[in-house]
């Protein structure tokens, strides 16, 4: 599978790790190879040049974290950029207790119907009921087709031979079946391209109907550049929330993945190995860009960068806990209470402040944190560490920097060193417990 990809990229790595020193050529350099393997496999060019720009940009701007070599830093942000080419992981989660319908999509012989039954099985397999509506009045024997598959693997399917009617169908169907309290109904659809705007109109209308839980796209891997502008038009017409990308044990250049990926913001959740009826596999990210790099390697570098970050959480840990919180410290406290998705959060968690603070509130805060982290940027390394030099023409010079009046400066400088007091008081135990409590530590 993607064997070209993953050579051309594999050589790439290999040239960083085999090489002497690092320098902006040899960066350069790796951002070309890795451009070249990734537009031989079809991977749309806008998209390309914008992931080797961030690429080389990290790779020259980036502090390397203490203990990890700048060779393996570099493997790591490829790592990390490819994988964020493909989107957050995300899986399919049924929602028990209720009938999900799940609406499939995509270009004609793209792999719907095969995938319809393969889902259905899948979902079998794992204790669901399931049954199938069959939605495409256009292919002669397209229902035939799908009963046929379907009859192996024990799944219902409702279709109407005699309509020439999508939506009808769709709606029948859903009545048909709602007696027996499914699971998980799955609604096979006829194939259409972009430019078919009748075809176009009559998805959505279906789409009206079905009102599924999830539409899923199906994508056919081998497909290349088109990939990018077929999904596109999908997704302006329906929001896709899932992308199938089928025919992956051929010659697909693996392309398609990413683009369908980039131009829908949805995931990729299940990839096509083959034409058996279980030859669907869940996709994530990691493991298919760990596969195209050599997981191997990759992994070890991972690991440590990983160890690394949690050995100098400790240390940072200690800090702050001996009162010797600086401002880097600081900046990271107020990035960690608020990553977990907000201040409400964090302070609903906070002894005896849970529930007495007014939303109102809540938002000062959150845009105050805001103007913080903007003053902190504007900060040298050394201020960071060692504020106490601070001194007045320093002030107006980070004030102007981040657009803050000086006065904000002031305020900043009085919350660390308050905090630096608390922490100490606490011996840190506040702040740890507080992260632990929201599932941080
Ligand atoms: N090798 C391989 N073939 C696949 C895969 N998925 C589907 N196919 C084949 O692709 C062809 C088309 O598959 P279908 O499931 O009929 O595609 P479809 O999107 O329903 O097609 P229409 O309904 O005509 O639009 C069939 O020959 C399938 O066996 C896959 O993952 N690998
Ligand atoms: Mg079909």
């Amino acid at each position: 599978m993607l064997d070209k990809l993953k050579i051309g990229l594999r050589q790439a790595i290999k040239n960083i790790v085999n090489s002497q020193g690092i320098d902006e050529e040899l960066i350069k350099d790796l951002s070309r190879n890795i451009q070249r393997a990734l537009l031989l496999a079809d991977v749309n060019v806008k998209l390309v040049l914008e992931i080797t720009k961030k690429l080389e940009k990290r790779s020259m701007e980036e502090k390397v974290p203490p203990g990890l070599s700048r060779k393996d830093h570099i493997v790591k942000i490829v790592f990390e950029e490819l994988k964020q080419l493909l989107g957050d992981e995300s899986k399919l989660q049924l929602t028990k207790n209720k009938t999900n319908v799940i609406l499939v999509l995509g270009i004609q012989g793209s792999g719907k119907t095969t995938v319809t039954a393969k889902l259905s099985k899948l979902f079998h397999s794992q204790g669901y009921t399931v049954g199938v509506i069959g939605a495409d009045t256009y292919r002669p024997g397209a229902l035939d087709q799908l009963k046929t598959i379907c009859s192996h693997i024990d799944t219902q399917v409702y279709g109407d031979e005699n309509s020439k009617n999508p939506d009808q169908v769709v709606r029948k169907g859903l009545s048909h079946f709602s007696n027996s309290n499914f699971d998980v109904i799955l609604i096979d659809t006829a194939g259409r391209h972009k430019h078919e705007q009748d075809l176009f109109d009559e998805m959505i209308k279906i789409n009206e109907i079905a009102k599924p839980d999830f539409v899923l796209l199906v994508i056919d891997g081998t497909i290349g550049q088109q990939c990018f502008s077929q999904a596109q038009a999908f997704h302006n017409a329906i929001p896709i929330g899932g992308i199938i990308i089928t025919k992956l044990d051929s010659t697909a250049k693996g392309g398609g993945a990413i683009a369908a990926s980039a131009a829908t913001g949805a995931t990729v959740m299940y990839i096509g190995t083959g034409e058996r009826i279980n030859d669907i596999e869940e996709f994530s990210a990691t493991r298919f860009v760990g596969r195209l790099l050599g997981m191997g390697d990759i992994q070890a570098i991972l690991d440590l960068a990983k160890r690394l970050e949690s050995e100098s959480n400790d240390i940072r840990m200690k800090r702050i806990s001996s009162g010797k919180m600086n401002i880097d410290d600081f900046y990271y406290q107020l990035n960690e209470v608020t990553k977990v998705g907000s201040i409400r959060n964090f302070l609903d968690n906070l002894p005896g402040f849970s529930g007495t603070i007014k939303d109102d509130q809540v938002n000062q805060m959150e845009s105050r944190i805001e103007k913080w982290r903007h003053i902190i940027q504007s900060m040298t390394q050394t201020e960071k560490i060692n504020p106490s030099i601070i001194n007045s023409s320093r002030m107006k010079r980070i004030a102007k920097g981040s657009g803050n009046l000086e006065h904000d400066v002031k305020e900043l400088l009085k919350n660390y060193k308050n905090s630096k007091h608390i922490m100490k008081a606490s011996k840190g135990r506040q702040m740890k417990n507080t992260l632990r409590r929201i599932g941080l530590k």
